[in-house]
């Protein structure tokens, strides 16, 4: 017999047993497989120098099974340079995409062997995120997408953290998950994922303390799906373009949380193809985020041996096409309206050649006006991040940042993406997230 007051964990033993109906219709069939020669060969071509885009890269071309060796051990090399070097400036999250990276595919007890080192890093890294939400009105050092990546890597590769500490902090109503009041579909994508993680983990190691942490758990995955449905448009993209990939990676996940006629996954999948063609993924960063869910693969496969073999051949990048660059800069000079909002709006008309990106415009304005418009970007995997106008400094402990925005539009691209147009009002403004 079994107890009575322990039916609900056989319940959710049985649920976890339920093999992943993963929606195998919804990933690209081999003869289509060239739709995808544009992201693969942005990544390929890409100098890998951008903050941990390298990390992003190797993850998801591991996942993909599209390097040969001699290709991986390039990109392992770069990788664990930027971890040797700047082995304490990096954040949490820069930290355990690293380590996602470099043990791709590989089974975890060798992984460990290798990197535990790294492992041990994370581990104290993430208690720091932890800390610092104590110590400052529950804000992490980053953000709570970091903080999934942390839980993701420490759950896959045999690191320690506490389940009780994951069950609370990853409350689905934690403001952490929303920037200006809206539920954001990335951060919520990356949580289902360590969460998932971590319910599979813990519910075979059938230790009964993990109960109730892991029924908090199952109710935080049950109400975050909620929520990324909630975010799907009507053309089948889950949030925007850029946070799709992660969203359809976490519903692959967990197929059982929803019904079928919830989600139309050819739709979405259809919808991503269409923008390929389009340049939407010629950043490195997100040709890396998009890939694996067209291959029907999720970072929870990164630990299977299986999951990644070389797909030698398959993709047939021997003409690679040249990468859709940013369109060219040329002739005609337009003008747009640039302003610095802080609590006073400081504005200028500026010239810039036909083509130019949000940066050249910011530039410019700076050489007319330092004062008012002087400005300092750090590159980052998704390009310039801009992190001071006028001396004033974005802060995570204050939930501060520089807002990009067009005709009073908060932009889906950064600085040194967007493309601006003649007569547009362009806006950096001071903003609480
Ligand atoms: C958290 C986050 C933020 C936070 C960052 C501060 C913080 N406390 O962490 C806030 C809310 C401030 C923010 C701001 C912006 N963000 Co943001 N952000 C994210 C998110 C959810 C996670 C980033 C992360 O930590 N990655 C993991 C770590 C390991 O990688 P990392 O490269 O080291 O992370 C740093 C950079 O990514 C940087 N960053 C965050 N956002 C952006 C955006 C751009 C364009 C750049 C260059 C850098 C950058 O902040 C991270 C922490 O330092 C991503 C989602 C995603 N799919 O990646 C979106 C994402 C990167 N952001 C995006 C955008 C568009 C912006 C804004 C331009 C929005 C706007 N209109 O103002 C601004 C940036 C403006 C500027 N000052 O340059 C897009 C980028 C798409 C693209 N093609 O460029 C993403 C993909 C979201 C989306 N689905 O649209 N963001
Ligand atoms: C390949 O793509 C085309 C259109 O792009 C589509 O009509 C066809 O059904 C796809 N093939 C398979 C097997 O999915
Ligand atoms: C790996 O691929 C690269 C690029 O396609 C090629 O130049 C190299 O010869 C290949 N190496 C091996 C060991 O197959
Ligand atoms: C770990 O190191 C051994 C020997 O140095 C090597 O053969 C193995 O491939 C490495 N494993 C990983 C995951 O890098
Ligand atoms: C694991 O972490 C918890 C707290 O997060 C700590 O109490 C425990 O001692 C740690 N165990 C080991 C083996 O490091
Ligand atoms: C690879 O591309 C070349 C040139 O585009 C083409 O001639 C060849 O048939 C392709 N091979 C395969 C296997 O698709
Ligand atoms: C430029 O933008 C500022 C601030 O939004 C606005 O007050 C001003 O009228 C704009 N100028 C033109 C010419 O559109
Ligand atoms: C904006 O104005 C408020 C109220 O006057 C003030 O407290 C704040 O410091 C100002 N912010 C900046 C960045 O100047
Ligand atoms: C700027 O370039 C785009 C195409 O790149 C073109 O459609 C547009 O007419 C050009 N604008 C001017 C003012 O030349
Ligand atoms: C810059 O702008 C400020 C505010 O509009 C103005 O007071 C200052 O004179 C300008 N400086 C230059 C060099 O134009």
């Amino acid at each position: 017999m079994i107890p009575s007051h322990q039916l609900p964990l056989v319940g959710l033993l049985l649920f976890s047993l339920i093999p992943r109906q993963q929606c195998e219709i919804c990933e690209i069939s081999r003869e289509n497989y060239t739709a995808l020669n544009p992201l693969i060969n942005t990544m390929l071509n890409s100098k890998y120098s951008k903050g941990i885009q390298a990390a992003n890269v190797l993850l998801s071309l591991r996942l993909g099974g599209i390097l040969n060796q001699s290709q991986e051990q390039q990109l392992m090399r770069q990788i664990i340079r930027t971890v040797e070097n700047k082995e304490s400036s990096l954040t949490s999250g820069q930290l355990a995409l690293s380590i996602l990276a470099l043990g791709a595919c590989k089974r975890p007890d060798e992984m460990f062997k290798n990197y535990s080192d790294l492992v041990r890093q994370l581990e104290n890294k993430f208690q720091e995120e932890i800390k610092n939400m104590e110590e400052h009105d529950d804000n992490p050092l980053t953000n709570y997408y970091q903080l999934s990546l942390d839980v993701l890597a420490l759950c896959l590769f045999s690191g320690n953290y506490s389940i009780s500490i994951v069950a609370r902090k990853f409350n689905p109503e934690n403001k952490n998950y929303y920037f200006h009041g809206q539920f954001s579909v990335d951060t919520g994508a990356m949580a289902v994922l360590a969460l998932t993680c971590v319910k599979r983990e813990k519910t075979n190691s059938q230790n009964i303390m993990y109960k109730q942490d892991l029924e908090i758990i199952d109710g935080h995955i049950a109400s975050l799906i909620r929520k990324i449905l909630s975010q799907k448009k009507e053309d089948g993209l889950i949030g925007n373009i850029y946070s799709t990939g992660e969203a359809m990676q976490a519903l692959f996940v967990s197929s059982h949380y929803y019904k079928e006629s919830q989600w139309d996954c050819q739709k979405t999948r259809n919808k991503v193809l269409e923008e390929i063609p389009e340049g939407v993924f010629r950043m490195p960063t997100a040709a890396a985020q998009i890939l694996p869910a067209l291959l029907g693969k999720t970072y929870l496969d990164v630990n299977k041996d299986s999951s990644c073999v070389y797909k030698s051949g398959a993709f047939n990048l021997s003409t690679p096409e040249p990468t859709s660059g940013p369109p060219a800069v040329s002739g005609p000079q337009i003008q747009v309206n640039y302003s610095v909002v802080i609590n006073t709006t400081y504005n200028t008309m500026v010239s810039v050649a036909n083509g130019s990106v949000f940066l050249d415009v910011m530039q410019k304005a700076e050489k007319e006006n330092a004062t008012v418009f002087s400005f300092t970007a750090e590159e980052s995997s998704w390009g310039p991040y801009i992190t001071t106008v006028q001396g004033i400094k974005a802060n995570s402990n204050e939930r501060t940042y520089w807002a990009l925005l067009s005709n009073g539009k908060p932009l889906s691209q950064g600085a040194g993406s967007y493309v601006v147009h003649a007569g547009e009002n362009l806006e950096v403004r001071w903003s609480k997230y």
